[in-house]
């Protein structure tokens, strides 16, 4: 064996390295973490994450061989869990195939991408418009992807995603795996986490993480304590804004109770700060606890119904002010930042962030506190538990254990939620991570149905665990077995690069989706299209029909060619236009064969798009080139697929 096939399994060069060159030689992180943690300041905040800079390889047992097996799914066999991650700052949605993390598509949702032309096509680009400015956006920030609910489990009808970058939320809907919808929501900067009802396809509530000024139109800018922050109602099925409620402090994760009662939301700017320094001041933050069905009748009754800048049509309510009816504010330590209800529906579980401890909450006392039956809102709070520095998220596996990551500690906690509450020391297991957890979620750990069978830990840093990349690294999303009953039962069994950053991701059973495989060519997708061509028709006294007509009609200087492609061969051989005529293409993909996808790629003029079978897509640009410019398919689907190609020509 060369040396360097012997170098694969060792990295212990890099790891002296990185304790010799790091931050705080001579310190372990972690007693260094345990210095800094407890003195308030934005020092102390700062030197609380500093951690992560300089992080040193845990020693880890060695995998056997029979436990790496687990993951493996041999060629030509299926997975039995999909996974639904987001992209973060990529944009986009993925989907995998668990337990091989085999990663199947990249669904874009607020990026741009040229492989299925999303920003290219006439339907993408409606959907990426800005709602105020039409501006075409390009950006995106996707961080949770949760999918549709009936009975507090999966349905497999929508997946929604948010996007910090511009307050929207994007719905895929999972009979095709596309984005069908995007909503802007108004007023709201930082939209972070989302939430959808779990008792039945409803509403979808999303998270302001950012304060600004109500309306941001320049009239207010350098009073903080004036900005706000809403937590907004999305209508799941008409994807319309159905009301707002504006809140003191700010908005992190969001999460939804089992019954429709309860929607809630981390705060750790309590402070209402706009530094660090500000917003690390307080001890505790909240959790923040929206009253649904109080919300919902002001709303029909307009009572307490305000309105911000001029948008008449949304109804807000303001939820400001401890003694308000509509939101309670639960003080918990500090900087919390994940929420999730464990799969009974009984608990939910707030992450301290910059406290070692996570929050258990029972629903009954929200109930009681909503109901002025507790002294004051902290008493909703039953456990406190020390789980490790830094916690973030929290998953559960049907058995009552709660699994939290652990940023700071590079580690995943496994603890009972019973024992916590009962008094004692809850924590039954930690294994290290690598390194430095964001969100962990298990198989169907949102739902009724925890199966208990695997953990995922999304892991921001990967440091020594792949071949260099250069300086800007993959993370490393680690595919934990949880599957024994034993108490300790976390087994670490594969380490997946991922493109930068998933944030969560949802583990589901495959059963529950059933995508299809060929459009059907009635679809509302292809709306836009079929009027066209039906007014068309019309205008023109012709008979044009998507996936029939191969034609070209001008109306002044516009210009629409209508055709079928067909391996091998477009149903145009050529399209002539003059310049600056505005040129729209549909093109109909009348392939009716599964995984017969054409392109169509515009020489020189930053065109391409993808059509499935079935499928049409349009696009509309202007003809400012004069010359010949071939279009050619950009999709391999046939022997003669590089002779699929035709003539644009221009005058
Ligand atoms: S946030 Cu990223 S680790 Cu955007 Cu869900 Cu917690
Ligand atoms: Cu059609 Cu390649
Ligand atoms: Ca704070």
């Amino acid at each position: 064996m060369s040396k360097q096939h012997d170098d694969v399994t060792t990295s212990t060069g890099r790891d002296q390295q990185e304790e010799t060159q790091g931050q705080h030689p001579g310190t372990s992180r972690r007693d260094f973490m345990k210095l800094s943690v407890g003195s308030a300041g934005v020092g102390a905040a700062a030197a609380y994450f500093a951690g992560a800079a300089s992080v040193v390889k845990p020693a880890m047992a060695q995998l056997s061989s029979k436990e790496a097996d687990k993951t493996y799914v041999a060629p030509g066999q299926y997975d039995t869990y999909y996974a639904f991650k987001s992209g973060g700052q990529s944009g986009d949605m993925r989907v995998m195939g668990l337990p091989s993390n085999r990663l199947f598509k990249r669904i874009p949702v607020f990026n741009f991408d040229c492989c299925f032309g999303w920003g290219v096509t006439n339907h993408s680009k409606r959907l990426l418009a800005d709602a105020e400015t039409g501006e075409q956006t390009k950006v995106g920030d996707t961080h949770h992807v949760h999918l549709s609910y009936t009975d507090g489990t999966y349905d497999g009808k929508y997946s929604w995603v948010n996007d910090k970058a511009r307050g929207r939320l994007a719905r895929v809907r999972l009979d095709y795996m596309e984005v069908d919808a995007i909503t802007d929501l108004p007023h709201c900067q930082g939209t972070h986490g989302i939430f959808p009802s779990r008792d039945r396809i409803n509403a979808v509530y999303c998270n302001s993480e950012f304060r600004n000024p109500m309306p941001n139109d320049g009239s207010l800018l350098d009073e903080p304590k004036k900005y706000g922050c809403l937590h907004t109602c999305v209508d799941a099925e008409s994807m319309k804004v159905r009301w707002q409620v504006w809140v003191d402090g700010q908005l992190d994760i969001c999460a939804t109770d089992y019954h429709g009662k309860y929607s809630m939301a981390t705060c750790y700017n309590s402070e209402e700060g706009v530094n660090l320094d500000q917003m690390t001041a307080a001890d505790r933050d909240h959790l923040t606890v929206f009253n649904l069905e109080r919300i919902e009748e002001a709303v029909k009754s307009g009572k307490d119904v305000i309105h911000i800048g001029d948008r008449k049509d949304i109804p807000v309510i303001d939820g400001r002010g401890k003694d308000n009816r509509y939101v309670l504010y639960i003080p918990v330590p500090k900087n919390p930042h994940g929420v999730n209800i464990d799969p009974t529906g009984t608990y939910a579980i707030a992450s301290g962030k910059l406290s070692p401890t996570v929050s258990v909450i029972p629903l009954a006392k929200i109930d009681d506190a909503f109901a002025g039956k507790i002294k004051t809102p902290r008493d909703c709070v039953v456990a406190e538990p020390e789980v490790g520095l830094g916690p973030l998220h929290t998953a559960f596996d049907g058995r009552g254990n709660a699994y939290t990551s652990i940023f700071i500690d590079s580690v995943c906690t496994k603890w009972n939620i019973a024992t916590a509450v009962a008094g004692k020391d809850p924590v039954l297991q930690k294994i290290d991570v690598m390194y430095q957890p964001g969100h962990v979620n298990a198989t169907m750990s949102e739902t009724k149905d925890a199966d208990g069978k695997w953990l995922m830990s999304l892991n921001k840093f990967s440091k020594d665990r792949f071949l260099s990349v250069g300086p800007m690294f993959p993370d490393n999303d680690q595919f934990i077995d949880i599957s024994s009953t034993k108490e300790k039962n976390m087994v670490l069994v594969h380490d997946a690069p991922a493109y930068p950053e998933p944030h969560d991701a949802i583990l589901a059973w495959r059963s529950i989706f059933h995508p299809k495989q060929i459009w059907d060519p009635k679809d509302r997708k292809f709306d836009w299209e079929r009027n066209l061509v039906a007014e068309l028709s019309k205008r023109n006294g012709k008979k044009l029909e998507l996936g029939k007509t191969n034609e070209v009609i001008r109306e002044g200087n516009k210009l629409y060619a209508i055709m079928t492609s067909l391996a091998p061969v477009y149903g145009l051989q050529e399209i002539r236009a003059k310049k600056g005529d505005e040129v729209t293409v549909i093109v109909t993909n009348i392939n009716a064969v599964e995984d017969l996808t054409h392109g169509f790629c515009l020489s020189g003029h930053d065109i391409n798009f993808g059509v499935a079978p079935q499928e049409t897509a349009s696009v509309t640009f202007t003809a400012d080139k004069k010359g010949v410019w071939w279009f050619y398919c950009t999709w391999f689907c046939h022997a003669l697929h590089l002779e699929m190609r035709s003539r644009f020509i221009v005058s």
